[in-house]
């Protein structure tokens, strides 16, 4: 019963994000995406479990940047000096409701706080307390298509004159501590941290963790994506895809 009062409030939160859908036919597929997360969603916690998470007294007092530190565009600096007010997260691919999430959208979700530990493969931990929404909410009001096996997220930054970009298939999609933070240590993400939103997916490595998100794609394959081995570190220098911790 909680279950579908959240399902619900999460219904009328799309309802009014996205005047692509149609009220009826949303509340219904909602209720039918909740069922089918409520499966994933004991077979998670029957078997892997949630990551350790952290005392307050444990959070690191700097969480350093790595990688790309800031987007590097007029486009971005405009962003910047916004507010990010403008900004859009895109939901888009094999989905029945494409939507288009402003960050008031996605801090008017039910929202989930995790004090966890970034382990970056260049031999750095720190410890932080992110803030956001469940990728499994906003993938509940998409609603996925059967064929859909993977999420690709998009990122506004350029490494090398490359996009950045990663993957994950759906377990770890609709993991419960999955989330697109919108804060770090109860702030708005630092741009540093990958400002105004980042994907964290917690029992993966460092690189996995898409900052600057600016779409999510729901994909059958990864195949021909970028290079097609699943995101930038891995179509350059051979990481693998699933980076478990
Ligand atoms: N868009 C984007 N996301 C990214 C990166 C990047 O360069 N660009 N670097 C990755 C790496 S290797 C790590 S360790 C983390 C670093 O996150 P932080 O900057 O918040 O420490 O972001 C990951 N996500
Ligand atoms: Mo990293």
């Amino acid at each position: 019963m909680q279950r579908r009062g959240f399902v619900a409030g999460a219904a009328a939160l799309f309802l009014g994000a996205c005047s692509k859908v149609a009220d009826s036919s949303a509340g219904q597929s909602l209720f039918r995406a909740s069922e089918k997360w409520h499966r994933g969603a004991q077979r998670l916690l029957g078997g892997g479990g949630l990551v350790k998470e952290y005392d307050r007294s444990e959070i690191s007092p700097f969480f350093r940047g790595n990688g790309s530190q800031t987007v590097d565009t007029p486009e971005y600096a405009a962003a910047q000096a916004a507010g990010f007010a403008d900004w859009r997260l895109e939901v888009t691919g094999l989905v029945t409701h494409p939507l288009s999430l402003s960050l008031d959208n996605l801090r008017r979700l039910p929202q989930r706080t995790q004090i966890t530990r970034h382990d970056c493969v260049e031999g750095w931990s720190a410890i932080g307390e992110w803030t956001g929404p469940q990728l499994s909410s906003i993938l509940e009001g998409a609603q996925l298509l059967p064929e859909a096996r993977f999420i690709v997220f998009r990122c506004a930054d350029t490494l090398g004159g490359a996009r950045y970009y990663e993957s994950i298939d759906l377990d770890d999609a609709f993991h419960p501590q999955t989330i697109i933070a919108h804060a770090l240590n109860g702030e708005p993400l630092p741009v540093r941290n990958g400002a105004p939103l980042r994907l964290r997916v917690e029992r993966q490595l460092g690189y996995k963790h898409a900052k600057y998100l600016t779409g999510i794609e729901a994909v059958a394959s990864l195949e021909g994506i970028e290079g097609g081995k699943g995101g930038y570190w891995e179509d350059r220098a051979g990481y693998h895809w699933y980076a478990g911790i």
